[in-house]
């Protein structure tokens, strides 16, 4: 009872100072829900979350660029440097539409503790920009991005701040923005992470997160003497994260049946073999095109305007962006026999579908357990950096496959309860939480 008094107490402090964050507030709400009780009985941590919910450094600014019609262009550029505690600032940009204060707060909070539970040394942040990459020449792309890195660049550095992409940045936006940051600083740093291949990259990035991500639903299946051979997969998106995450439940036997994008969900029952995700990789990153043309392609299902969860599945990977199972699309998912559920995207199960997850106890694990596996191969990116060598693919894959392992052991110390189930949100918060609050006690009230 006094747990939840200081709970509600909380919350109404975080809302109070930072309003109109909806986001932000539903990932604190989801993490101090998991602390306050571990907090309880480990008081040396008592006010260690207020100040983890309280950013270190927040920068906006303005955005200029000519488009292709020579008209001037404002967006709005954010970075957020939530917690330094146990290592440079790192996380993605997000260049979307939908990109607020909020929505970044809400990514760098979590990603604080993503971040630790891969065990390599690297604080939370992130960033981005409310541009729209969607229908813009390549030439508009580099354009913005020049703009973007000119301001940026004063506040990152390889061992500051080290961003990645998001949602609408992938190579060539990082090309470009690498490529500024060089000349307006005259050095060739591991300052971002997703690099080419060929200028500091590094092996598995790009497949890091979808292959994590389907590592770590392997690792939850196990725990109950299940794996992917034979099972139905629904997977929503169709960018960077759910490309990779076919590709590896398919290696494992299972038979991906959806992919999407914001209009609408392609079904295809046969299952999409390597050869069909070939042309979406071509389709997605290169033509840049809608996800309604495999349908066209190959004559299967297209359902506009809606999202996958109501196809029947064993397991479902949401990779595509926050909010995007409704608390009924989570109890559908729960109905139609779905086992588990593990987020490719961050924070894409609002709460009342996690609730449905919960409750019948199917496997759920969170985005900052189940989708670590990009930021923690931007972690050996950045460790090839400073050693100034590549690793091979078997090499970073093995070390990916390993961390991911390792987060699901931690999530199974912190998130057991008496009765053998593993609460996966319990874990990954309180597993996360302690290393960074252990950091912050030992360095003082900084
Ligand atoms: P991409 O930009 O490559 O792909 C995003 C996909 O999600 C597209 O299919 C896009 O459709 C869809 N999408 C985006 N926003 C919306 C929306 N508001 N409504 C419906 N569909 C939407 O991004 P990523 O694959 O990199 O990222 C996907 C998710 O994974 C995000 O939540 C991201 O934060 C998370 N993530 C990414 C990591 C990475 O390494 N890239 C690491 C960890 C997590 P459309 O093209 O129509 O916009
Ligand atoms: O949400 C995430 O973890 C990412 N977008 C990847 C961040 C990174 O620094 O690789």
């Amino acid at each position: 009872m006094a747990t939840n008094q200081n709970l509600e107490q909380f919350m109404a402090k975080v809302i109070a100072k930072n309003p109109a964050e909806p986001e932000f507030h539903q990932a604190v709400k989801e993490v101090a829900e998991s602390l306050f009780p571990f907090i309880e009985e480990n008081p040396k941590y008592k006010g260690i979350l207020e100040r983890i919910a309280e950013p270190e450094r927040v920068f906006i600014f303005r955005v200029p660029w000519l488009d292709d019609k020579g008209e001037v262009q404002i967006n709005r550029g954010f970075r957020i440097q939530m917690n330094g505690a146990i290592g440079p600032y790192k996380g993605g940009l997000r260049f979307h539409p939908t990109v607020t204060l909020s929505v970044l707060k809400f990514l760098a909070f979590e990603q604080v503790f993503k971040n630790s539970l891969t065990t390599l040394p690297m604080g939370g942040g992130k960033g981005g920009s409310d541009f729209d990459p969607k229908g813009k020449s390549d030439n508009e792309v580099m354009k913005f991005t020049q703009s973007f890195m000119t301001e940026l660049q004063k506040y990152i550095g390889a061992d500051t701040d080290v961003p990645a992409g998001d949602i609408g940045v992938g190579g060539r936006e990082i090309g470009f923005m690498f490529g500024q940051y060089k000349r307006l600083r005259s050095e060739f740093t591991g300052v971002l992470t997703g690099k080419g291949l060929d200028w500091g990259g590094s092996l598995v990035r790009p497949e890091a997160t979808g292959y994590g991500n389907v590592y770590f639903a392997e690792e939850m299946l196990k725990t109950k003497g299940q794996n992917f051979k034979g099972k139905t997969v629904v997977i929503s998106g169709s960018g960077n994260v759910a490309q990779y995450a076919t590709q590896k439940a398919t290696q494992l036997g299972g038979k991906v049946v959806t992919l999407s994008d914001s209009e609408g969900y392609i079904y295809d029952p046969k299952g999409i073999d390597a050869e069909k995700l070939a042309f979406v990789l071509e389709l997605k990153n290169v033509k840049r095109g809608r996800i309604s043309e495999y349908a066209k392609k190959f004559g299967c299902e297209f359902v506009a305007g809606k999202r996958p969860w109501g196809v029947k599945c064993d397991i479902a990977l949401p990779c595509a962006t926050q909010n995007e199972i409704s608390p009924e699309e989570g109890k559908t998912l729960v109905n139609n026999g779905c086992i588990c559920v593990s987020e490719g995207a961050n924070m894409p199960s609002t709460p009342g579908a996690v609730e449905a997850f919960l409750e019948k106890k199917i496997l759920f694990g969170p985005g900052k357990a189940a989708n670590a596996g990009g930021v923690a191969t931007s972690g050996l990116e950045m460790s090839q950096n400073s050693l100034r060598l590549s690793w091979s693919r078997e090499e970073v894959d093995e070390r990916l496959h390993n961390i991911m392992i390792n987060i699901h052991k931690t999530c199974e110390k912190y998130g057991k309860d008496k009765s053998g189930f593993i609460n996966y949100v319990n874990g990954a918060n309180i597993g996360g939480f302690v290393k960074v609050a252990n950091a912050m006690l030992a360095q003082g009230l900084v």
